[in-house]
């Protein structure tokens, strides 16, 4: 066990459906502490370093066009496990495998519209948050320890 942060983007059709409440609720709910948020329309070539393990791929035009289509929201989250938490919460990468409960189960149908990206493992998170933020933006929580202290601010 180990406390780790993640990078999650609630893809273009989900902000335009009106999701990100539900979705960033069901993260904060859990226990994951929100470290960084952006909203902004991902330019294609952030996006095409984003997904360059699928660059060979048929979906990749249709990826990269979905994912620069609107504004989305970047996320960095911190918790215990958060990388496989968030997997969890998220669901199988196709909407059709998904479990009910998970956010893909609800509120997805078609792989190339599935709502949310988690990264996939400690090297993936940290390469995305280095691509997605400046280091000065992601928010240090206080600790446990130091909380007495503010709260007595
Ligand atoms: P993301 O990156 O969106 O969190 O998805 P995953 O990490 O769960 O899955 P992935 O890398 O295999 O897929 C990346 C992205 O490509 C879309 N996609 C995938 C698609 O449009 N058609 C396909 O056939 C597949 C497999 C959906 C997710």
């Amino acid at each position: 066990m180990a406390i780790e942060r993640t990078f999650l983007m609630i893809k273009p059709g989900s902000v335009e459906r009106g999701l990100v409440g539900e979705i960033i609720g069901r993260f904060e709910k859990k226990g994951l502490k929100i470290v960084a948020l952006k909203l902004a329309q991902p330019t294609r070539a952030l996006m095409e370093k984003h997904y360059e393990e699928h660059r060979e791929k048929e979906f990749f035009e249709g990826l990269i066009s979905y994912a620069t289509s609107g504004p989305a929201l970047s996320l960095v989250i911190e918790g215990e496990d958060a990388i496989a938490a968030a997997r969890k919460i998220a669901g199988a990468t196709d909407p059709k495998e998904a479990d009910s409960g998970t956010i893909r189960g609800d509120y997805a149908l078609d792989v190339r519209r599935n709502v949310i990206h988690t990264a996939d493992s400690k090297e993936a998170a940290e390469r995305e948050i280095a691509l997605h933020f400046e280091n000065s933006f992601l928010t240090k929580h206080v600790s446990q320890e130091d909380k007495s202290a503010v709260l007595a601010l």
